[in-house]
């Protein structure tokens, strides 16, 4: 049988990394996770790792501050995934990935990187408002230098991930459904696409050695994921057997708070969320045209089962 490609995820214990690692565990691959010393007393990810390792992966440490400890990780491996915060509340360390690019070049032997990306596609966010934008404008640096380095690369498009945008019916500020009203943004009709994490993490994998991928953008689309807020709030009253109260906001009120002192990360949100829900950028443009090389997950992958919301919804109800 065809060895199967090693992998090493750097961030697996965040967020969406710890999916990754699990799909990548799941799918059979050698499976390597960066353990990074600055996790120091942070009980919850060292249990992480050593739950990934009773599992089979392997632990190979390193550090961001210590060039040699990155080379030296990324020699072990085919395929290198990062995942790394981005801009938002929890932290935001995306160009610390010039590094990471630095030591893959050094070492010389990887086949493919996949960046932290994961969200909207930051090349087609050149028009995105201030202060949002730098999340764009520092994936787009780390895309510049891997392809000055020549590193083979896929940037792996997930759209919104659904605990963040869809368990809370895309109401900013909570991850569970509002009880009584709903605010809905502009008249609710804009399409978005939302994504189990859990599929981020199987396509992820899927996609990471293929050839079909390779130098590409991968979009995570899945069909019946495409909705609009109006469709997703439908899909959460016939779950709960209750109608809410539909409070729709236009445009300049969502953005009006930004002008009034909203923390940079809340003007990070608002900005993300008026592109999604209010210009449409998620869906404004059509994948795998001509002048476009892009591809997308559910047709590269048909076996993929993905989850449909008002399965990922049920748990909330
Ligand atoms: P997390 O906040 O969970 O952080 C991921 C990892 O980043 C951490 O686990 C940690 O790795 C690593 N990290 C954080 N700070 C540092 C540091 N100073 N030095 C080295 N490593 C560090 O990130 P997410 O999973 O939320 O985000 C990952 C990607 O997904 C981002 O690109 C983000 O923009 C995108 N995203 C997309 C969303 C969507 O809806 N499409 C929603 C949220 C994020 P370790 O495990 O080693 O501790
Ligand atoms: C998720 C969020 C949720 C912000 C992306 C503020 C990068 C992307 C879809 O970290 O700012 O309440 O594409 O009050 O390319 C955050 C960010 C969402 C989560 C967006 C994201 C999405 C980052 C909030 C909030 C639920």
């Amino acid at each position: 049988m065809e060895e199967k490609s090693r992998v090493l995820v750097v961030g697996g214990t965040g967020y969406i990394g710890r999916r990754i690692v699990k799909a990548s565990l799941e799918q059979g691959h050698p499976t390597y996770i960066l353990q990074r010393p600055e996790i120091g007393l942070d009980i919850d990810k060292l249990q992480i790792l050593l739950s990934f390792k009773k599992q089979g992966a392997i632990l190979v440490q390193g550090s961001f501050s210590d060039i040699q400890s990155l080379v030296d990780a990324v020699k072990l491996v085919d395929v290198v995934i990062c995942t790394i915060s981005g801009v938002h509340f929890r932290s935001h360390n995306i160009l610390l990935q010039l590094r990471l690019v630095e030591a893959i070049k050094a070492a010389g032997n990887v086949k493919r990187f996949l960046p932290s990306e994961f969200g909207m596609d930051p090349a087609r966010m050149q028009h995105a408002m201030e202060p949002g934008r730098v999340s764009f404008d520092e994936k787009m640096e780390v895309r510049k230098a891997i392809e000055e380095a020549n590193i083979p690369f896929t940037c792996v498009s997930a759209n919104c991930f659904a605990g963040y945008f869809a368990g809370n019916l895309c109401q900013m500020g909570r991850l569970t459904p509002p009880t009584d009203k709903v605010f809905i943004y502009g008249d609710g009709n804009v399409k978005a696409i939302f994504v189990d994490e859990e599929d981020v993490g199987t396509y992820t994998i899927k996609t990471m050695d293929d050839p079909r991928t390779l130098n590409k953008t991968v979009y995570l689309m899945p069909p019946e994921n495409i909705l609009t807020q109006r469709q997703l709030v439908e899909t959460w009253e016939n779950l709960a057997g209750k109608k809410l109260e539909k409070v729709m906001v236009p445009q300049e009120d969502f953005l009006a708070p930004m002008k009034v002192g909203m923390n940079y990360a809340e003007q990070v949100g608002v900005g993300h969320f008026f592109h999604i829900f209010y210009d449409g950028c998620l869906t404004n443009f059509k994948v795998g045209g001509e002048e476009d090389d892009a591809l997308e997950a559910s047709k590269l992958y048909p076996e993929v089962r993905y989850t449909r919301m008002h399965e990922y919804l049920k748990p909330y109800a």
